[in-house]
């Protein structure tokens, strides 16, 4: 481990020269992060603002970070999740002067002593995906919170809480829910984690997909994507649901609905989408066929219950990077993949460079918002605030010109007619 005091923790501060080559090809397929980054590197709006940021450490996000320190901003870095740091991309970041503290594989432990080096600066402004970051200062710094302007949430799980959380008057400053814009959520969560799951998956097993029984539990927008790639190889996609209307559209995409129960018994592979816990448990596992596959690619490793695999289980080893055989008590082999955490970064690199380039520019964006509102002295109430639909629309038009499509624009009588109320058929 090289550690700079006040300034790095990284696993190896030599893998800098790889992690860079993979942030150099991060940012030539992140065009709106490239140009957000040339427009604000000269005026430098950021400067004077501290960013605490609590999020993956992939290539994409050191264009994020990389681009935030661009335009000014002070920051310092922890991953948010133990097992989805890349160490190279860590290291460039440490090597190119990012204060950062994350390294594949940390424990519990180490996760959250990296959150607490990244508020040593007394940020304010926070980057959070999960909100493990908002969390901590909220029930261990809460007299960090009175110099915090507000903060930016990445991810479903993370705005759920924090949804809740503002509900319950326990929010002690503003936070963006950029998971929430269309050009986030339509995007990142859909084709990101539908190629990224999917990825994960032929990177721990190398199967073949075709003709298999694919379980994905949870239809939202991550388990859609998850669904859509899935059946594109071939496999016989099966959805496991509690929510009707999404179990309905899983039906109407062609796909096979039943319960947990049901496709335990039927399924070759399985993936959690949920985002909540206990999705996969004892009752499911006694069920399931020799050589199931199991992962998750919700926030949080809880959607698959490993003790319960433990408990029914006599043997447990490591078979090949990120896959662990798990041997029944009655002979039958079930593979649990990067150890129940996020298949899709934990066993391969996340979603692409395109897709996290409108992402990140929410992200950016956001926090540039943020800093404006303190220059003008507009104080935001302690709340959870949505992305203006301006944005969605900036952000998707500067991506589509980036890919060199053109659009058409409503004419003003075009507009007329849409409000015009007395026009019949
Ligand atoms: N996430 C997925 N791929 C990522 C990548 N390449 N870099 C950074 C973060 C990445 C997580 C996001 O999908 C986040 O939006 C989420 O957790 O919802």
């Amino acid at each position: 481990m090289d550690h700079k005091q006040g300034k790095y923790k990284v696993r190896d501060i030599k893998l800098a020269e790889d992690g860079r080559k993979k942030i150099e090809w991060a940012e030539s397929r992140m065009p709106v992060m490239m140009k957000l980054r040339a427009q604000y590197s000269e005026t430098k709006p950021l400067k004077g603002y501290k960013i605490a940021g609590c999020l993956h450490v992939t290539k994409e996000t050191a264009v994020l970070i990389e681009t935030l320190s661009a335009a000014g901003a002070q920051v310092s870095w922890s991953g948010c999740n133990p097992l989805s740091t890349q160490d190279d991309i860590a290291a460039a970041l440490a090597e190119a002067g990012t204060e950062i503290y994350a390294w594949h594989g940390q424990s519990v432990e180490d996760f959250y002593w990296s959150i607490e080096r990244t508020l040593d600066m007394k940020p304010n402004l926070t980057l959070d995906d999960g909100a493990d970051l908002i969390f901590t200062i909220h029930n261990k710094h809460p007299e960090l919170a009175k110099d915090i302007i507000g903060g930016t949430e990445e991810t479903t799980t993370g705005v759920h809480r924090l949804r809740a959380m503002a509900a319950d008057g326990k929010l002690l400053y503003p936070v963006v829910a950029v998971n929430d814009a269309e050009t986030k959520w339509d995007f990142d969560n859909v084709y990101g984690t539908g190629q990224s799951s999917i990825d994960g998956i032929l990177r721990a097993t190398s199967i073949l997909l075709a003709g298999k029984n694919f379980v994905v539990a949870g239809y939202g927008h991550c388990g859609k994507g998850c669904a859509m790639r899935a059946a594109g190889l071939g496999a016989n996609v099966i959805v496991t649901e509690v929510k009707p209307t999404a179990a309905l559209k899983a039906t109407l995409e062609g796909h096979t609905v039943m319960t947990m129960d049901q496709a335990a018994k039927v399924g070759d592979v399985f993936i959690t989408a949920t985002g909540v816990k206990d999705v996969i448990t004892k009752k499911h596992f006694e069920k399931m066929k020799d050589g199931a596959v199991v992962c998750n690619t919700g926030h949080y490793d809880c959607e698959i219950n490993i003790e319960d695999l433990e408990a029914v289980s006599k043997s447990r080893r490591t078979v090949r990077a990120n896959n662990e055989e798990f041997v029944t008590e009655d002979g039958r082999k079930i593979y649990l993949l990067a150890q129940g955490r996020l298949v899709n970064l934990a066993a391969a690199e996340g979603h692409p460079s395109e897709v996290m380039d409108m992402s990140f520019a929410n992200q950016f964006m956001s926090q540039l918002r943020l800093a404006k509102y303190d220059k003008q002295g507009i104080l935001l109430d302690p709340e959870v605030i949505d992305i203006p639909v301006e944005q969605d629309q900036e952000i998707a038009g500067i991506k589509l010109s980036t890919m060199g499509y053109k659009i058409d624009k409503l004419t003003k009588e075009q507009v007329a007619y849409m409000d015009d109320y007395s026009a019949g058929t």
